[in-house]
């Protein structure tokens, strides 16, 4: 860390710096540095102004993270700093430039004017980690721009581009060129004046009101320190907001949000022992413009890639180029893009129908059909054309990675991108590790997750790896609640009203009935010991494959709303009878346990099998892939808040109803309790 002060005409410029993100840190002296700064410079004469600027492309991206779960009273030296800003004998410009969020913008909010460069990025993404902006955030934002913006930013967790920002009157200025120059020449030439309050009481009144309905803990929080800036003097609402502040420090929320925050970050880093040098990879050309390929080549041309998309088949590329143009137009008409922008993208793109022709690319991703059949003439192929280096990647999820592998005679550069659909939207990429993938290679896709924006986590190969595989045996459950009293709509709801993004009826509709068929006719000749309910077979057999033809679980009369159907509601109870199965009341606690224990198990089975490297691991695939409530922090985490013997003992109770046998508790759960232990331990030790 290091706070360094130069002069230059008469205006002081205090610039600090941080790596990685210039987090102000109590604990390395960076807030005690910038206070002891303002406080020397305040004492200088024949200045006029002072300018704040972070380093290397961030101002900063907040309080420390990391420190919040140390000494509390910590904090209130920040906010010491902040007020020393605002009280500070100079006008303070802070000049922005990257990232200045959280933390880092309340320090902004308390200096007397804000510009930016063209890249700086600002928000208080404090709810995100089920906190609330706990620096004068609350106070001083709806006091600068209009109350219901600043209520949005803080509600949502937004970020702003520079432009936005502008425009709501979070920035001054956009400087051009550099940020510290550019701040010392607006400071001498705009003749601005310090703001004035902008915010009547009875706007910030009425903008509470419209948001009153809001669920979260943190959200509430928030809203209340909104009404106190309407009602209170600054001092006063500053005082609420801090204790409000340390108070959701302590809610399983927010502590649930700081593991996943941790979680995120670790997962994206290749577990020891696979930690190999990565390259970048400038180009990429994915095999097959179906559903998934389109999806990844939006990802593609989104996150800059210069990609060529490849299918042999007729119109098959056409209809990818439309859909791509379509999904970027929307982006446009909802003004989340520009048109330039939109062109500039789909000028990334190139299509591709003889592949001897092709562009040489750096990465290969096949997205063919999931026949190891096609994939093997699809893998000989690139084998034979692809330059020596590039990455081969296969989007399969549910093929043997291995075997795909054996189809070249590079399988150390073979490696699984499972993306999830919609691939341009969803963020989870497992990156799947095969026996001879190379610590290299896994390093290399993993830096491509990033340049992507998706977030990667390591999986070892099995059959529906970490996601897919936990997931069948949650899907497992709730066919058997249906058999055994339960109807779709009270799973869903259950499930929902716990957190899940979307209850697994729902889903399923959703994703395509027919999907989970073909995977539960493999498994019928595969595990006849382990066999699924016929409930969602039956479904199929009506051709009700979801929402894609109107009817699966639910009806969909108006094209996505799930309409409960009488006629599945019947169906269900009419099988239930057929397998001699007396139904009977099923509470919401029995649905949400049954499934999320589901999880659990087969979670901890593939951890003790070495295919999720880390608990944590499993917990991002479950946030980012499957709506996993981001307020419970992911299902292992959820194990051990309820407690592994709890979990245990509820497996084993549900062992005694039917199909007792998918209730057989993973040997590493019964060698936690064991050892007492817990898979938050087993992070620490990862
Ligand atoms: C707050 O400010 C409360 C106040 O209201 C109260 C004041 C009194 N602290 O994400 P990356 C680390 S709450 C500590 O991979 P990127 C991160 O762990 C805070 N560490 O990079 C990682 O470390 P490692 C509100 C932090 O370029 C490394 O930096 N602020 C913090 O993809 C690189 O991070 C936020 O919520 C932090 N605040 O993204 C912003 N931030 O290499 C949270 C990052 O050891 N941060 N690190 O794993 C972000 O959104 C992203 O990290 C950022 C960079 C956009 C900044």
């Amino acid at each position: 860390m290091h706070v360094d002060r130069t002069v230059q005409q008469r205006v002081a410029i205090i610039r600090f710096t941080s790596p990685p993100v210039n987090a102000l840190s109590i604990a390395n002296g960076l807030v005690a540095g910038l206070a002891a700064e303002i406080d020397q410079v305040n004492a200088l004469e024949n200045i006029d102004a002072i300018v704040l600027a972070g380093s290397a492309g961030t101002f900063s991206a907040g309080a420390d993270i990391k420190e919040f779960d140390h000494d509390r009273s910590r904090l209130d030296v920040s906010r010491a700093l902040f007020e020393r800003v605002a009280a500070s004998r100079y006008p303070v410009v802070a000049a922005i430039d990257g990232t200045c969020l959280g933390g880092g913008f309340e320090l902004a909010l308390a200096c007397t004017w804000r510009v930016g460069t063209a890249s700086a990025r600002i928000g208080l993404p404090e709810v995100t980690l089920g906190l609330l902006p706990g620096g004068g955030g609350t106070q001083r934002l709806p006091r600068l721009i209009e109350p219901g913006a600043a209520l949005d930013l803080m509600l949502t967790g937004t970020i702003l581009d520079a432009d936005k920002a502008a425009r709501v009157g979070i920035l001054d200025a956009i400087i051009a060129g550099d940020v510290i120059a550019g701040a010392i020449e607006w400071l001498q030439t705009s003749g601005a004046q310090p703001h004035r309050e902008v915010s009547a009481t009875s706007k910030i009144a009425a903008a509470v009101h419209a948001r009153g309905d809001v669920r979260g803990v943190a959200q509430r929080a928030i809203l209340a320190c909104v009404e106190a800036a309407g009602t209170l003097p600054l001092a006063e609402g500053l005082a609420i907001e801090a204790r409000l502040f340390d108070g959701l420090l302590d809610s399983p929320e927010s502590l649930a949000r700081r593991y996943a925050f941790a979680a995120r970050r670790i997962a994206a880093r290749p577990p020891l022992g696979v930690d190999g040098i990565a390259h970048p990879l400038q180009s990429v050309l994915i095999l097959g413009a179906g559903t998934m390929g389109i999806g990844i080549a939006t990802a593609m041309i989104n996150a800059g890639i210069d990609t060529q998309l490849f299918d042999p088949l007729d119109g098959a590329l056409d209809r990818g180029q439309r859909t791509i143009a379509s999904t970027l137009e929307r982006e446009v008409t909802k003004q989340r893009l520009s048109a330039n922008e939109r062109d500039v993208r789909l000028a990334r793109l190139g299509m591709v129908t003889d592949l001897e022709a092709a562009r040489p690319a750096d990465l290969y991703i096949e997205a063919v059909f999931e026949d190891l059949s096609v994939k093997k003439d699809v893998f000989e192929t690139l084998d034979r054309l692809a330059p020596e280096g590039a990455l081969l990647a296969s989007n399969t999820s549910t093929l043997n990675l291995d075997v795909i592998a054996g189809f070249t005679k590079r399988p150390a550069d073979v490696v699984g991108l499972h993306f999830f659909s919609p691939a341009n939207i969803m963020p989870l990429l497992e990156v799947v590790r095969g026996a001879k993938t190379s610590p290299a290679t896994v390093a290399t896709a993993m830096a491509f997750a990033k340049r992507i924006r998706k977030q990667g986590v390591v999986s070892g190969v099995c059959d529906g790896f970490i996601g897919n595989r936990m997931f069948e045996e949650y899907l497992r459950q709730s066919y058997f609640l249906l058999e055994e009293g339960a109807l779709p709509q009270q799973i869903d709801q259950a499930l929902e009203r716990w957190g899940m993004a979307m209850g697994p009826c729902r889903v399923l509709d959703l994703a395509g009935q027919d999907i989970g068929w073909s995977v539960r006719k493999r498994r019928a000749l595969e595990q006849p010991d382990r066999p699924y309910s016929r409930i969602p077979d039956m479904l199929c057999e009506m051709g009700r494959f979801g929402q894609k033809c109107g009817a699966g679980f639910y009806r969909y009369s108006n094209g996505r709303t799930a309409e409960p159907d009488p006629e599945i509601d019947a169906l269900i109870v009419a099988h239930s009878a057929a397998i001699g199965v007396t139904r009977r009341a099923i509470s919401e606690e029995e649905i949400v346990e049954r499934c999320i224990y589901a999880l659990i198990n087969e979670g901890a089975r593939i951890l003790d099998e070495g295919i999720a490297y880390r608990p944590s691991d499993i917990d991002v695939v479950y946030l980012d892939g499957y709506g996993f409530p981001a307020d419970r922090g992911g299902p292992m985490y959820e194990a051990d808040r309820v407690g592994l013997p709890a979990v245990v003992s509820r497996m084993r109770a549900f062992a005694q109803l039917r199909q007792g046998w998918a209730w057989q508790p993973a040997p590493l759960l019964l060698e936690l309790i064991e050892q007492r232990g817990n898979f938050s331990a087993l992070n620490a030790s990862a």
